[in-house]
C-alpha cells in the first residue's frame, strides 16, 4: 500500500511483535544517524576519530556515534541477545541467548569514507534468530536470516527492508519525520549495461574479472554487443540501492592484493544482508564459486568476495569461475 507509515506496514507484515519493536527501534536509530550525518559538519564530527576498528581501518567519529546509537536502539528490545557489529571488536551480548531471541549483525555507517565529501553513506542490518542449539558466541549463517535491510543517507533518506520474499523501500519525511512505504515491491531487472567496480585495483584482480572489465569497456563491437555504463559511489548501500532501482552489477571480488585475508567486504554485516535483499528482489549473490547466503561464517570480520545485481550478469560471471576452476591455467571469460 503506497503512502503506508512504516509503523502500520509493520503491524500488517510482521507477526513477531518482538520482531516489529525491533524493526520500529532500528528504524527510529536510522533517523538518528541520518540525523547525526546530517549536522556532521555543524557539530565538528567530521574527519577522524583517532582509532581503528577490529580490520585496522580508521574510524571516523561518527563511526563510533552511529555505533552507539543503533546499539542502544536494540539494546531496548527485550529479546535482543547479542549485537555483532563492523565497529566492535567482540560479540556484544546484551542476554543470555535463548531460542526466538535475536541476534543483530550490522555496520552501522557503511561507506564513511565518504562523509566528508558530502556523498552517500548508509546503515546495514541483518537480524536472525537465536537457534536451539546456540551457544552465545555462535555466528549466524546466511539462511537463518529473518530480515535483513538498509538506510541510505543521501539525497532522501530511505530504509530498505526484506523479510524474504520481497523488498519494500520507505522514504522518511522530514516534515513528519516517518518512513512512508514510496518504493513497494523493488525488483532488480534481470539484465543490465551497467557494473560498478573500483577499477583502480585492475592490477590485482584475476583473469575472469579482468575479461570481464574488458568486455563491458569494448562496448557494441564487441563480445557482449552493448554498450556499457559504469558507477562507482565507494559506499556499497548506494550502490545496491541504484541496483534496486534501475539494475546493474555491483564488484568487489577477493583479488591479488586482498585474497590472504578474503576480500575487502565482511560477510556478516554486509554479504550476508545484501545478499539477502538482492536475492528477495530477483537477483543474484555470489562470491564467485558459492551463493554468498550458503557461505559458513567461521569468523566475526570474516571478508567475503561480493559479486551481486542483475541475475543474468551475475550467472555470467558464476559460469566463467566455474570454467576457470575447470581448467585453471586459463582462467578466462569465454
Ligand atoms: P566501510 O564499511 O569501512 O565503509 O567499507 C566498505 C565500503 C563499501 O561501502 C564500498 O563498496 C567499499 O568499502 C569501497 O571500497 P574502496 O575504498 O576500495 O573503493
Ligand atoms: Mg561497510
Amino acid at each position: 500500500m503506497q503512502n503506508e507509515t512504516l509503523h502500520a506496514y509493520l503491524d500488517r507484515e510482521v507477526g513477531d511483535e518482538h520482531l516489529r519493536d525491533l524493526l520500529d527501534r532500528i528504524a527510529s536509530a536510522c533517523w538518528s544517524i541520518s540525523a547525526l550525518v546530517c549536522r556532521s559538519a555543524l557539530q565538528g564530527n567530521q574527519g577522524e576519530a583517532g582509532s581503528v576498528n577490529p580490520q585496522g581501518e580508521v574510524q571516523k567519529p561518527l563511526d563510533l556515534m552511529a555505533d552507539e546509537v543503533f546499539a542502544r536502539s536494540c539494546a531496548g528490545n527485550g529479546r535482543t541477545a547479542t549485537l555483532i557489529s563492523e565497529e566492535a571488536d567482540d560479540i556484544t551480548v546484551l542476554k543470555n541467548p535463548s531460542p526466538g531471541d535475536f541476534v543483530v549483525c550490522y555496520d552501522p555507517l557503511d561507506g564513511s569514507s565518504n562523509l566528508d565529501v558530502d556523498l552517500s553513506v548508509g546503515t546495514i542490518f541483518a537480524i536472525s534468530y537465536v537457534p536451539e542449539d546456540a551457544s552465545q558466541n555462535a555466528l549466524p549463517a546466511g539462511h537463518q536470516m529473518v530480515c535483513a535491510g538498509y538506510a541510505i543517507y543521501g539525497p532522501s533518506t530511505m530504509l530498505a527492508l526484506t523479510t524474504g520474499t520481497r523488498v519494500d523501500g520507505f522514504s522518511l519525511d522530514p516534515e513528519t519525520d516517518t518512513f512512508v512505504l514510496t518504493h513497494p515491491a523493488m525488483r532488480v531487472p534481470p539484465e543490465t549495461a551497467e557494473f560498478a567496480i573500483n577499477a583502480s585495483r585492475r592490477r590485482h584482480w584475476d583473469g575472469v574479472m579482468r575479461d570481464y572489465v574488458a568486455q563491458c569497456l569494448e562496448g557494441p563491437t564487441g563480445p557482449r554487443g552493448k554498450a556499457f555504463n559504469m558507477r562507482w559511489t565507494a559506499s556499497m548501500v548506494a550502490e545496491v540501492h541504484r541496483i534496486l532501482i534501475r539494475g546493474g552489477i555491483f564488484l568487489y571480488p577477493t583479488d591479488d592484493e586482498n585474497r590472504a585475508s578474503g576480500g575487502k567486504l565482511r560477510l556478516l554485516y554486509e554479504g550476508f544482508p545484501m545478499a539477502m535483499i538482492i536475492e528477495a528482489a530477483g537477483g543474484r549473490a555470489t562470491d564467485g564459486h558459492n551463493d554468498i547466503l550458503d557461505v559458513t561464517p567461521k569468523h566475526l570480520h570474516q571478508r567475503t568476495s561480493v559479486i551481486l545485481g542483475s541475475a543474468g550478469e551475475v550467472d555470467l560471471i558464476a559460469a566463467a569461475y566455474t570454467q576457470a576452476e575447470r581448467a585453471p591455467d586459463g582462467s578466462r571469460l569465454t
